[in-house]
């Protein structure tokens, strides 16, 4: 039987399957990047609910395998060497459980830097980009007399979303024929954008056609459909 007790983070989120993969996470686009991931490859997984409308993420529990105070986060009790790997940040966790599950990455080398640059594109342009326009379009920011700030990253997210447009001109996916890992980063961020943030025609979505029809491709999907509700929020 795995032993994850040594976690501190176990006290406050018991495993009951602690032979599973542990998801700590609440469905928000960087969360649902982790769950449709393990969905999508069937690897066994527990998640737990991370609420921050108690600062769940504050606790010196959550802090103990999370320092940044962010989901996602997991710790896999079979991990390199068969012994356990604590993981925070959702690119590290994308790659790692492809390179586990030997599924959503390209096998080649050159492919598979590929499918890392479309990752590193995301996590350092589209999340923290899209995320301030969320702050000054629909959060405390709006307030802010001071529309340079709003303008600045609504020009940031369109000229993203025009890299992002190009890229998929005449394919089906980020990578061209494949499905991958850098599809599962991007997506939920601009499914976000469009729904939860209310910015769609702040940024001219229609203008973006490749996307829009890559995002509505990737929303069909099972894994993404049940991924995108996991850990289920309290009604
Ligand atoms: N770069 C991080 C960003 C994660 C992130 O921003 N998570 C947000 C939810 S989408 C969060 O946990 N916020 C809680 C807080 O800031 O207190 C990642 O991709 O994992």
């Amino acid at each position: 039987m795995t032993d994850l007790s040594a976690f501190p983070i176990t006290k406050k989120w018991p495993a009951e399957h602690p032979d599973r993969i542990q998801l700590y996470s609440l469905p928000t686009p960087n969360g649902v990047k982790v769950s449709i991931m393990l969905e999508e490859t069937g690897l066994p997984y527990e998640p737990h609910l991370v609420r921050f409308d108690t600062n769940d993420q504050m606790t010196p529990e959550f802090l103990s395998l999370s320092p940044n105070n962010k989901i996602p986060a997991i710790i896999d009790p079979n991990g390199p060497d068969g012994k356990p790997l604590p993981l925070f940040e959702s690119g590290a966790i994308l790659l790692y459980l492809a390179d586990k599950s030997g599924q959503l990455i390209p096998q080649n080398a050159a492919g598979r830097y590929e499918a890392i640059q479309w990752v590193m594109f995301q996590m350092g342009g589209i999340g923290p980009m899209f995320g301030q326009v969320g702050f000054f379009h629909k959060f405390a920011g709006k307030e802010y007399e001071d529309k340079r700030p709003r303008d600045r990253y609504i020009g940031e997210a369109k000229r993203l979303l025009g890299v992002l447009d190009r890229q998929l001109e005449g394919r089906d996916w980020i990578l061209g024929d494949a499905y991958s890992v850098a599809d599962i980063a991007t997506f939920p961020w601009v499914r976000n954008l469009i729904g939860f943030y209310e910015a769609g025609d702040l940024v001219g979505i229609q203008d973006f056609s490749n996307v829009t029809r890559v995002l509505a491709a990737f929303v069909a999907r099972p894994a993404v459909a049940k991924g995108l509700d996991i850990p289920k929020r309290p009604s």
